[in-house]
């Protein structure tokens, strides 16, 4: 029997929470996602659910009878990771769902036909080694070993040293840590307002925009910051700024999204002209074709700018999410079970996303988040829609796995 969405929140709660800022840091890895990590493992024991983990950080914890062997499993789940100073429910909520629509499942009696799966994916958020996904990337081979090792965090530290001082034995690479899946289901907190404008509880997604991260490297002259006349600097912080502005007005011009989240500069002094500046671009555009006339466009203003500023600039693509349309069939499915609850698109990425890339049958269900806040401590959903959350994935899972 296990203990109730409301305990196993509060439990997890406090887990790498701040005291000042209210937000998360659960970057993969470090003590405070390997604590939720362990809460994990230990709500999987408690409701005598057999946990399993690959050498890519991934884990899992198996609803399953001798009877089912070589069935294909209904998967759920979602990550414990956060970005930075993150929210409570990204990641999380489709965790404790997960477990809450378990127990919902063997206290109404039900018996599945096959095996059910509670799946954590991880470095999700790829907010420390910077590739989103970084899990279920591994797993399904979209991202090679050589790749994934090659990745380093803001302090220059390896995947593989991170993962070794966290006690794991990584072993990157394809995974066959689920066996064969017949559909993964995963629950998520929505990151925008969608629901809350619909005035529903619940929703199931159409689909994912395509998402890319680029970096661009702004490079000009170190110089005296008192000294040096504005008509003689090569100044890579003037460039970077008139980009930032110039992804604004594109991303404006194609309703698109172009977020510069993320800067270095060096050698970052109070009284010397930057030598460099590091920026990461986060762009996502509901079609892949403006994406990639947006990041286009800002590239070559970039340039444009450069040559002004005698500086230089380079952009490199350090990552792409194509876009992910559901599995059509499923999704209505699951919102027909579900009396019929709206189907959103989304701009935020997913391990979901990443499974349908794959070609496994894949869905997900939002719960409203009443301040369509993400990425942030202000990122809420209430109890009550939690619960209903809880409801319409043991819903799901019953008719999938029925
Ligand atoms: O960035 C995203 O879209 C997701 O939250 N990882
Ligand atoms: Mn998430
Ligand atoms: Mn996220």
């Amino acid at each position: 029997m296990g203990i109730g969405f409301e305990q196993m929140w509060a439990e997890l709660q406090p887990l790498g929470r701040s005291a000042t800022s209210g937000g998360y840091f659960r970057q993969p890895f470090d003590a405070a996602e390997r604590e939720c990590h362990a809460w994990f493992v230990e709500q999987a024991q408690l409701r005598g659910l057999e946990v399993g983990h690959d050498g890519n950080g991934n884990s899992v914890a198996w609803w399953r009878a001798a009877e089912h062997a070589g069935r294909p499993a209904v998967l759920t789940g979602s990550h414990l990771d956060s970005v930075l100073d993150g929210g409570a429910f990204d990641g999380p909520l489709g965790v404790v769902s997960a477990f809450g629509a378990v127990d919902l499942l063997r206290e109404r009696g039900f018996v599945p036909s096959r095996p059910i799966a509670v799946a954590v994916f991880a470095e999700e958020e790829g907010s420390r080694f910077g590739l989103a996904c970084l899990g279920s990337r591994l797993l399904t081979g979209q991202t090679t070993p050589d790749q994934a090792r090659a990745l380093r965090d803001r302090d220059g530290g390896f995947l593989l040293d991170a993962m070794s001082a966290a006690g794991l034995e990584p072993e990157l690479g394809r995974s066959d840590l689920f066996g064969e899946v017949a559909a993964f289901v995963e629950l998520h907190v929505e990151q925008g307002r969608d629901l809350v404008d619909r005035d529903a509880p619940v929703g199931v997604a159409s689909a994912i925009w395509p998402h890319g991260r680029y970096r661009l490297d702004f490079t000009g002259e170190a110089n005296h910051a008192g000294t040096t006349r504005m008509a003689d600097r090569q100044d890579p912080m003037l460039t970077y700024a008139m980009t930032a502005l110039a992804a604004n007005k594109q991303a404006r011009l194609a309703d698109a999204r172009a977020t510069f989240g993320r800067v270095e500069v060096a050698p970052n002094g109070i009284n010397a002209v930057p030598s460099r500046v590091t920026g990461w671009l986060d762009a996502r555009a509901a079609r892949t074709e403006t994406l990639d006339a947006m990041v286009d466009a800002i590239g070559r203003q970039a340039d444009d700018r450069a040559g002004r500023d005698g500086t230089r600039v380079v952009l490199t693509v350090e990552s792409q999410s194509p876009a992910v349309d559901f599995d059509p069939v499923l999704a209505w499915r699951i919102a027909d079970r579900l009396g019929g609850v709206p189907m959103i698109a989304t701009g935020a990425g997913h391990d979901a996303g990443v499974l349908s890339a794959s070609g496994v049958p894949t869905a997900m269900l939002f719960v409203r988040n009443p301040t369509g806040v993400s990425h942030s401590p202000a990122e809420h959903a209430e109890l009550a829609d939690c619960l209903a959350g809880v409801d319409a994935l043991a819903a799901t899972l019953a008719d999938l796995a029925g």
